[in-house]
């Protein structure tokens, strides 16, 4: 039976309905974990508009300037003109693992397809695409802007070589479940709805929060799903976007997850915000103390954890936190990021010449250069992107 604890929550209900009637009912591998997790949304309390309550940390409803409108073809365009298909990070929307060796026409095909049949044939994938750079024939065309982030000292966008906005675009397939993660090490996003109908669901990055959501995925091996973290996770809001093309701020940190009721797609660009430093400073802290107790062998792991944070935090990040230092020298904040950025290129440098046995110094890039495209998946291998998604 359907219990919703609330007349705010009655909404679920519709949510509910079209999720286990065809043809959504038809991704039969997702099906449960979608209607387990409905069912807990509508008994949660305190009650869950479908828009967040005031003095909800995501902030929504913001619009955003682009000289093209944004739309579902460009962004496939933009999946069709990648210069590789190395850029893109493709995921298998089943398990929220990556899905490796799979093309662009592959995931194309399987949104396409993913409604088609009763039964869902044995062992097949349900593709979507992360982390698709915007290209001059599809979303690139659309000037999208990022006001006020893009002009405003306060924060730093991730901009590509030539300083444009580092746009990414996103698909998902119907019947996707993005389980709960967070993007990267304290990088807030400018995200912009585009297309279909997603429900989001956030939690702040408190200090409880990303202990549970970090413990359990890297010290445990056991992420948390979906319907456990709306139990155990502190601080639940839900956003459902449709129709309107709005954009939303999700903070440095926020730990989030996402429902996609229909082929969806946003496009969402990475933003360091002086505000937000000690989230990010929490964050790397946690990978810093559990790179050392992996290097001490106190936990098992793979060398490619310990690389690519490395070297995600020192050539992509704590660039970001200097330049933004920088830039706001005369802030209260401004020395005590400079001092902690240098604390911690110590303690990394220090922990890569440990775990390689030599005097190995980590390649320095111009401050203020993005990190790479594929920062969305130059993530923990092993585990969800960083923690985002599970990979395959
Ligand atoms: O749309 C989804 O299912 C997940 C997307 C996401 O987590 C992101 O863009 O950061």
């Amino acid at each position: 039976m359907f219990i919703y604890s609330s007349s705010q929550n009655s909404w679920i209900l519709a949510e509910y309905i079209r999720w286990t009637s065809p043809p959504l009912s038809f991704v039969s591998p997702t099906q449960d974990v979608g209607k387990r997790t409905l069912m807990i949304l509508a008994k949660f309390n305190p009650p869950l508009p479908s828009r967040p309550r005031n003095g909800s940390t995501i902030q929504f409803g913001m619009s955003y300037e682009a000289s093209i409108q944004p739309s579902l073809s460009l962004c496939i365009q933009d999946l069709m003109h990648i210069p590789s298909a190395s850029l893109i990070t493709p995921i298998n929307c089943i398990f929220g693992v990556q899905a490796p060796h799979v093309q662009p026409m592959d995931i194309i095909a399987s949104i396409m397809t993913a409604t088609d049949r009763a039964n869902w044939p044995n062992g097949q994938a349900l593709l979507g695409a992360l982390s698709i750079p915007f290209t001059a024939k599809g979303l690139g065309m659309c000037n999208l802007s990022a006001d006020p982030y893009d002009s405003d000292n306060e924060y730093i966008c991730a901009r590509d070589k030539k300083g444009q906005l580092d746009w990414v675009g996103v698909l998902t397939p119907a019947g996707a479940i993005t389980h709960p993660h967070i993007d990267y090490h304290g990088a807030a996003q400018f995200m912009c709805h585009i297309y279909g109908r997603k429900i989001w669901l956030t939690w702040p990055a408190t200090s409880r929060n990303i202990k549970m959501l970090l413990d359990r995925e890297l010290r445990d091996g056991n992420p948390l799903e979906l319907p456990e973290a709306i139990g155990v996770l502190e601080g639940l809001d839900v956003l459902l976007l449709e129709d309107t093309q709005e954009a939303f701020y999700l903070p440095a940190g926020m730990i989030h997850a996402a429902i996609s009721f229909t082929t969806c797609s946003h496009a969402g660009v990475y933003i360091w915000a002086l505000d937000e430093y000690p989230i990010a400073r929490e964050l790397i802290d946690y990978h810093l103390a559990f790179s050392a107790e992996l290097i001490a062998g106190l936990i098992p792991s793979t060398v490619d954890y310990l690389d690519v944070f490395c070297r995600d935090i020192d050539v992509q990040e704590l660039q970001m936190w200097e330049a933004l230092a920088s830039v706001n020298h005369h802030r209260n904040h401004a020395t005590e990021i400079l001092e902690w950025i240098n604390h911690t290129r110590e303690q990394l440098h220090g922990l890569i010449k440990t775990r390689l046995g030599i005097d190995q110094v980590l390649p320095n890039k111009t401050v203020g250069q993005s990190g790479s495209k594929k920062r969305k998946n130059a993530q923990l291998d092993g585990g969800r992107k960083g923690s985002k998604h599970r990979q395959m």
